[in-house]
């Protein structure tokens, strides 16, 4: 037993934001927790620092679930993503303060090993079709067994999920940064892209196809549909993609309405994923408990930490419902360690999103985890694994930034 003495939150942007606090505890023993909000970073910042890091120095570490509940049920303001990726922090920090005083890898205090490794998917993009089967190739060629294809979209311009440049297949740093809207640091404002439904339903089962008659049906492959159908274009897109055999359609409705896919699940027997927004277990309760879908795909950054994630994949369980969780870049190492030692020992554990961070994120985050063929292992470092380096990342002050917004043709705007 030993009390917290020192919390520190620590903003760095090598390449992009990241938030991530310290924790200490009288032994010197330290834990590190991601607080990334892509596009608000400095919100969860000023949460961590002004409102949470107060109440957190003289209390015992080893008590996790009792500084949970004295964070969540204390703020009365209960939930939303700025509240949530502050506890989580808290949480995943003693989490790997606690494992690193047991002296063990954290999987091994959530129940121990129950893979030999997690399977990864990485991101697999392109404008056009032959660019896509390229990209694919390349993920291949890097071990992936598990890929997810995003596509431009005729008539349109820049499209969520894929890559601006061709960098190497698994190593495309600069998918979806949160960017400058005007070049040279002028006015800071989110790049505006446009978004016509129709054109999508129409090209995407026609994407599905080539990369079926070019890859054969084994592949497992995953698609986002990044909150912008209705029920009704969901269901339909959800019925065009049945013959190639999806892993997983994802985010296929606005992530807030519940009860929309009632109307999808009755029209498609496509996999559904939902929960990258999600912020607690509330946001699932009518979705698991009504069967409405197979995967959920909250970040452990976003949702509560370890100990509020763990609870919601147990309640999945009871329903047949598998995890796959968030991982893009803009969870930090921190966030991806923390979801791949849930991964490594969760019996209901489904797929992991893994896209490598850039070379100058892992200089200043040092990380035990690996990918090998198609497998990423937590290494055996004690606690997460992820140590960070102070010097290198007050090279990288923070950057603003924020993600783009989307506009129908007729500038309406619409979901991102
Ligand atoms: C995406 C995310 O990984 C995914 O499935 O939907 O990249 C999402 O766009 C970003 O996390 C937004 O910051
Ligand atoms: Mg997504």
């Amino acid at each position: 037993m030993a009390t917290i003495t020192r919390a520190e939150v620590n903003v760095t942007s090598p390449g992009r934001n990241f938030v991530t606090l310290r924790l200490t505890d009288a032994d010197g023993t330290t834990g590190l927790g991601d607080a990334t909000l892509n596009g608000r970073e400095l919100a969860v910042a000023s949460y961590l620092a002004d409102h949470l890091i107060p109440l957190l120095e003289g209390r015992e570490a080893d008590n996790i679930e009792d500084t949970w509940q004295y964070l969540y049920r204390g703020a009365y303001w209960r939930r939303g993503p700025v509240t949530m990726a502050a506890i989580a922090a808290v949480d995943v920090a003693l989490w790997d303060i606690k494992a690193k005083r047991a002296k063990v890898p954290l999987y091994q205090l959530l129940g121990g090993q129950s893979r030999i490794g997690a399977l990864a998917y990485g991101h697999a993009s392109g404008r056009e079709i032959p660019q896509i089967l390229d990209s694919v190739r390349e993920h291949l060629e890097l071990g992936y067994k598990a890929i997810r294809i995003q596509s431009g979209i005729p008539g349109l311009g820049s499209v969520y999920g894929v890559a601006a440049s061709a960098a190497g297949g698994g190593e495309r740093y600069d998918y979806e940064p949160a960017r400058r809207g005007i070049a040279g640091g002028e006015r800071l404002a989110p790049v505006e892209e446009a978004w016509d439904t129709r054109a999508y339903l129409r090209h995407i089962p026609t994407v599905f196809e080539a990369v079926r008659a070019e890859f054969g049906p084994d592949l497992p492959l995953l698609h986002d549909g990044h909150h912008r159908m209705t029920p009704r274009e969901a269901a339909s897109l959800g019925k065009a993609l049945e013959p190639y055999d999806l892993f997983w359609l994802e985010d296929c409705t606005p992530a807030e309405d519940q009860a929309a896919l009632r109307y999808v699940r009755s029209q498609t027997t496509t996999p559904i994923a939902i929960g990258e927004i999600f912020n607690t277990v509330y946001d699932y309760q009518t979705l698991i408990t009504e069967r409405l879908i197979d995967y959920i795909r909250s970040a452990v950054t976003h949702t509560g930490g370890i100990t509020h994630l763990n609870k919601i994949a147990d309640f999945a369980a009871i329903y047949g419902i598998k995890t796959g969780f968030h991982g893009p870049t803009d969870i930090s190492p921190v966030g991806q360690a923390a979801a791949l030692h849930l991964d490594i020992a969760l019996h209901n554990f489904g797929i992991q999103e893994y896209m490598k961070h850039s070379a100058a994120t892992l200089e200043v985050f040092d990380t035990g985890y690996t990918f090998t063929d198609g497998l990423l292992h937590p290494g055996d470092r004690m606690g997460l694994g992820v140590e960070l380096n102070d010097d290198l990342a007050a090279k990288h002050p923070y950057d603003p930034a924020y993600l783009p917004v989307n506009r129908l043709l007729d500038g309406t705007m619409h979901d991102w």
